[in-house]
């Protein structure tokens, strides 16, 4: 008798301290949201906004698709996507590999009104418009999905290509000349008015390139005269080096 009188006067005092910590953690975990997440999942970890050195718009629709639907970035790349709906029912754009987005939305459709929150997803209303900051820490293929039920069934995926750090040797490509056209830093692409690129065989035209780093597009602007090396780097043209012409 005298114990159960204990243990209540413990249960007692454990769920007056209990309530204000549950509290103070609710408030903890909503500003957890701001904090970055350092769990590290197959396919990466939650990036730091400050080392975004890229950013990527992709748009939602009714029509079950993504725009775009193939993604390729680097490994060790923090990417920004800015994920708009532009349609009129919710949906959202969660990161992972296949299995792992399959498995979510089997989940997602036995708890229909299940609301999931995680750095790698934005759950985003209609007309609305959510970030996901990611860093690819792993090379590989991965995916992305909308889990909103018979979403993913009807198609709304897309590819997520982690390009692996290994460049081909830059150090042994021949130089090109050219002169900048256009930059566009937000789609990590470079325009350029080039002469003959002997190692891809390439008669003199004007093309679009692929910057291997981001900071590239930082040292150079329209107009400018560069000495660069173009190479393939998996299957895509890629500018590995460049500099202002001497
Ligand atoms: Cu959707």
């Amino acid at each position: 008798m005298k114990n159960t009188m204990m243990m209540s006067a413990m249960l007692a005092a454990f769920w007056t301290l209990a309530a204000p910590a549950a509290l103070a953690h609710e408030g903890a975990h909503k500003t957890a949201a701001t904090a970055i997440s350092t769990e590290e999942q197959l396919f990466g970890r939650q990036g730091d906004p400050a080392n975004v050195t890229r950013e990527i718009r992709v748009e939602m629709s009714d029509t079950m698709r993504f725009t775009p639907s193939d993604v390729a970035v680097k490994q060790g790349e923090t990417v920004r996507f800015v994920v708009h709906n532009k349609g009129k029912v919710m949906h959202e754009m969660v990161l992972g590999t296949m299995a792992q987005l399959q498995e979510h939305g089997a989940m997602m459709r036995q708890h229909p009104g299940m609301e999931h929150d995680a750095p790698y997803m934005a759950h985003v209303k209609p007309g609305a418009t959510q970030d996901i900051v990611w860093q690819f820490t792993r090379a590989g293929d991965f995916n992305f999905a909308c889990l909103v039920a018979g979403h993913l069934e009807s198609g709304m995926k897309g590819a997520l290509k982690v390009g692996g750090k290994a460049a081909p040797d830059a150090a042994a490509a021949p130089r090109s000349e050219g002169e900048v056209r256009k930059v566009d830093k937000a789609a990590g692409k470079i325009t350029l008015r080039h002469g003959e690129l002997k190692n891809l065989g390439m008669p003199p035209m004007t093309m679009v390139f692929r910057a291997a780093e981001p900071a590239m597009l930082e040292r150079v602007k329209p107009g400018d005269k560069v000495s660069f090396v173009a190479q393939k780097v998996e299957g895509i043209f890629t500018v590995t080096e460049i500099d202002a012409a001497q």
